[in-house]
């Protein structure tokens, strides 16, 4: 008889949406295959805020067989939970931007207090076999509170983001806290080497740690598996997003504007580690050391707002609205506006019809867990046209992109303009070739195959979870 398959348990900080109505992004599309597949509970926080916070009666809807149950947090837990610790402590730090992480006692108490009161909300609804699989940042200390509840059960944790060089890390007041809670995970994955490379090495280095055969690492008797799961985007759907009807239009739309003129896009939630202000910079420069280009090309930068409750976001959307205006103030001609950016947002489908119009996509973060819009972009491209990607060397898609995408230091200026330079020039055959590259390998790493990857190496973990390693189960 085949074994029964266990039940999976995502949780997130958001949860859903499980049907694709064209919001969903990588983390929800791959989590919620597999949770239909095997069926499931998705945990997390509700969106909502009210007095009695994680104490408030947990709200459970039933889909397609998979529960989604949320917990709301009050006023002070989302402040100092998710506004302060998680993203004025962890997110610059992790995106190694010291120079913005602030750290305060307050906000680290509070953040490992909502850790411990998801995990005490969770356990009560866990069964013994169940594959428990945390995601990011803000829920670094839940696998150790599920410990401390008695879940002995197999946990995982995924980092989205990426985890920074030991050197950066530690200077996060509870960074040895933070790691050793995360040896209580059994898989802990990442999206690139570099990665588990820089975690692997603060275990050895801060905490005395072995690495082991394998992609396991020991720390004292903790025995767990560190590894690379790359994620992927659902690329066949997205390719059929883009010649859905409402790409089409928009794709239209955007070419009729352009007329002769060469179109670059970048699709970037506003957020200081996209590299914004270094890549407008970039495009000046185009402009002034490749005069042909004036009046030939135009750059639509899409960046919806995020996180705007947060000083630094504010002043990066004054500083890029007034870089864009000094560049079009510049270089306008009456009939030309050479950059154009867009603080709304538009429907999956709109943006893929956006992505199939332009010739080339800028995806130049000075730090990026992954990147699925450089995915996109290339999933969402015309056979018989295709764009060009230009790829910082910082993102995590360039270890499965940089044979093919033009790579660039996102920092130098010079770098960005004459990769620019070359993809407006690009022959349709180099361009044809450099994109059937990127194709074969966004359709090879699917958020399926991410999540079955996963889950799969969740799956035969041969320690005991919560166990001592290698002690008898
Ligand atoms: C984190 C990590 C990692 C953007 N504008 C619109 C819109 N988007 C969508 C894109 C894409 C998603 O948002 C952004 O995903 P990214 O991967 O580029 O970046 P983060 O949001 O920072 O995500 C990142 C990811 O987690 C997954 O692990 O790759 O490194 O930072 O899907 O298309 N979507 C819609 N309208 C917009 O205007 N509908």
């Amino acid at each position: 008889m085949a074994e029964r398959q266990r039940r999976l348990v995502a949780v997130s900080n958001r949860v859903g949406p499980l049907s694709d109505e064209g919001k969903a992004g990588g983390l929800a599309v791959g989590l919620s295959d597999a949770l239909k597949r095997r069926g499931g509970l998705w945990f997390g926080w509700s969106g909502n805020t009210s007095d009695e916070g994680t104490f408030r009666e947990a709200e459970t809807v039933i889909q397609d067989h998979v529960s989604m149950t949320t917990i709301d947090m009050n006023k002070e837990e989302l402040e100092g939970f998710y506004l302060h610790y998680a993203n004025r402590s962890l997110w610059p730090l992790l995106h190694y931007r010291l120079d913005l992480a602030e750290f305060d006692r307050q906000s680290d108490r509070i953040y490992r207090s909502v850790n411990q009161r998801f995990a005490a909300r969770l356990a009560p609804l866990l069964e013994p076999d169940d594959l428990v699989w945390v995601h990011d940042y803000h829920f670094f200390y839940l696998g150790s509170e599920l410990r401390q509840c008695g879940f002995k059960g197999r946990i995982g944790f995924f980092l989205h983001i990426p985890f920074c060089a030991p050197e950066i890390f530690t200077a996060l007041p509870a960074s040895h806290d933070i790691v050793r809670a995360m040896l209580a995970y059994d898989v802990v994955g990442f999206q690139t080497d570099t990665d588990r490379r820089n975690f692997a090495n603060f275990c050895v280095r801060e905490l005395g740690g072995e690495k082991l055969p394998g992609h396991r690492i020991r720390v004292g008797d903790r025995t767990i598996v560190a590894k690379a799961f790359p994620i992927g985007i659902d690329a066949t759907g997205y390719a059929r997003f883009a010649v859905s009807p409402e790409a089409g239009e928009h794709e239209e739309m955007l070419r009729d504007l352009a007329g002769e003129r060469l179109q670059i896009v970048g699709v970037d939630r506003m957020d200081y580690s996209k590299g914004l202000v270094e890549r407008f910079k970039g495009f000046e420069r185009l402009l002034e050391d490749y005069p042909e280009n004036r009046g030939k090309v135009q750059f639509l930068q899409v960046a919806p707002l995020s996180r705007s409750e947060l000083d630094a976001y504010v002043e990066l959307r004054r500083e890029l609205e007034e870089l864009a205006g000094h560049i079009n103030g510049r270089f306008a001609t009456l009939d030309w506006t050479p950059i154009q950016i867009m603080t709304r947002g538009f429907t999956r489908r709109a943006l893929a019809g956006i992505y199939r119009a332009a010739r080339v996509c800028l995806v130049t973060p000075l730090r990026d867990g992954m990147n699925l819009v450089a995915k996109e972009f290339v999933a969402a491209q015309d056979p018989s046209d295709p764009g060009v990607l230009i790829l910082s060397r910082f993102a995590g898609a360039r270890a499965e992109l940089e044979n093919d995408a033009l790579v660039v230091n996102p920092y130098s200026t010079d770098d960005v303009a004459r990769a620019l330079q070359r993809a407006l020039t690009m022959p349709f055959d180099e361009r044809s070739r450099r994109w059937e590259g990127m194709r074969e390998a966004v359709f090879a790493g699917t958020a399926e195959t991410w999540c079955d990857n996963f889950i799969g190496e969740l799956e035969t973990f041969d320690g005991s979870g919560g166990e001592v390693a290698g002690a008898p189960a």
